[in-house]
């Protein structure tokens, strides 16, 4: 199987560590795309341009961090990541939601702020940042649920994501403002899968 990433695609970081952490990497061959590019060749392969994408091995092609990642979680029959049936599993659900919610929030934000200055939105930065710092107060408030804990779960995985970008994001800072979310990240940030795909510095 193929997957598509760019370096610094906090969704394809959330592929590349399902990879990591269900010992698939020797099955799935990560391979970055240009993205972003008037008439990149993988427009042929993806024609949404977009990453993370899997070409499984019947050359079926999948879109999507949370699709990918439920698919190679059931790959060899023994899902670690899957909902539980129930309340349980709709509460996974809800948090996951504004988890990524958070996520698309910060992802407009760094594609306006890598632009040049005289470029950028001024709205958008600012309703994107207003956004932001809401939710990051909220996940403050809440990074003690359960869920944030314990076994490694899809919505640790897309937060610790989301929070490795915002610190890529220029002038976010969001650390010294939540400290118990500095010391969730500083933890998960030390597992071998998040060690193995921090993203680089935006140039
Ligand atoms: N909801 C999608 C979002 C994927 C996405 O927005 N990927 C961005 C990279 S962070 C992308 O491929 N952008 C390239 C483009 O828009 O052309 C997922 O979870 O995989």
């Amino acid at each position: 199987m193929q997957l598509y990433i760019s370096p610094g695609s906090p969704y394809a970081r959330i592929a590349r560590i399902l990879v990591i952490e269900k010992g698939l990497s020797a099955k799935v061959e990560v391979i970055s795309a240009k993205t972003r590019t008037t008439d990149s060749p993988y427009y042929q392969i993806n024609p949404s341009g977009r990453v993370p994408y899997l070409v499984c091995d019947d050359g079926l092609g999948l879109e999507d961090s949370g699709l990918i990642c439920s698919y190679l979680d059931h790959l060899e029959g023994h899902p670690s990541f899957a909902l539980v049936a129930g309340e349980a599993g709709f509460e996974a659900r809800r948090l996951e939601a504004l988890v990524r919610s958070t996520l698309d929030g910060l992802a407009v934000l760094g594609r306006e702020k890598w632009r040049p200055v005289n470029e950028q939105s001024p709205k958008i930065v600012l309703h994107e940042t207003d956004r932001a710092n809401r939710l990051l107060n909220l996940w403050e408030q809440q990074i003690n649920h359960p869920l944030f804990h314990g076994q490694l779960n899809m919505v640790q995985i897309v937060f610790g994501c989301t929070l490795g970008f915002a610190d890529l994001i220029p002038d976010f800072s969001w650390r010294s403002s939540h400290p118990k979310l500095n010391n969730w990240f500083e933890a998960i940030s030390a597992r071998p899968s998040f060690l193995e795909t921090k993203p680089p510095a935006p140039k």
